[in-house]
């Protein structure tokens, strides 16, 4: 990857980080799980984290009464490094709401992780998988949506993503490039 595009920012009190990973490995307080509206598991990211977790995840899912698309809820981590799951529904690529429903996944997960205390949270690339939504598009959205949000009042310290090639990673490194440029009060670390 080009050395000039940036892996991190500083954003008020907050720090975003990009790398390339596997977000079942991460020991922030939460991490993001790419579900859908049944919050039954899945494949991808979903398939993975009910996996580490164990099946006690499955138990406490089934109770929540699923999640539309858009919005997001909290559950325990059980056998994972993350204490609490953020379970968020990203949209199938191709509605005219694609856009704005994206943003809300992942802009209601910080808030589902403010409402909880969580300081550290990653995420991975929220409906790129089996949804659909093409890298270049989604990694823009997800960037100005959790800039902003960081920019506004909040306890968050740390949000990672957490990208599965270099492929993705390059794509939100450009993404972030963006924010930094347009989005003043963005600042790379020293
Ligand atoms: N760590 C980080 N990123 C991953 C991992 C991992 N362990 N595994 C895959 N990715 P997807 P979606 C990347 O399909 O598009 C499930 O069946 C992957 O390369 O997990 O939101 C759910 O139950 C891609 O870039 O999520 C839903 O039905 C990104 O994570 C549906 O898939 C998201 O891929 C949700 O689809």
């Amino acid at each position: 990857m080009s050395e000039s595009l940036p892996l991190k920012a500083r954003i008020n009190h907050a720090v975003l980080e990009l790398i390339e990973g596997d977000i079942t490995k991460q020991d922030t307080d939460a991490i993001v799980n790419a579900a859908n509206s049944s919050l039954l598991g899945g494949g991808g990211v979903d398939g993975a984290i009910h996996r580490a977790a164990g099946p006690e995840l499955l138990e406490e899912t089934r109770a929540l009464g699923g999640c539309q698309t858009g919005d997001a809820k909290i559950s325990r981590g059980y056998h994972l490094k993350a204490r609490h799951v953020i379970h968020t529904v990203g949209p199938i690529y191709g509605g005219s709401d694609s856009a704005r429903l994206l943003a809300s996944a992942y802009r209601r997960s910080l808030e589902v992780a403010q409402e909880n205390n969580i300081h550290t949270i990653a995420f991975p690339s929220l409906s790129t998988g089996a949804y659909g939504y093409p890298v270049d598009q989604a990694a823009p959205i997800a960037l100005e949506t959790v800039c902003r949000f960081l920019q506004g009042d909040h306890n968050i310290q740390l949000v990672r993503f957490v990208l599965f090639n270099s492929a993705i990673l390059q794509q939100f490194s450009k993404a972030l490039a963006h924010q930094i440029q347009q989005q003043p009060g963005i600042v790379l670390p020293a």
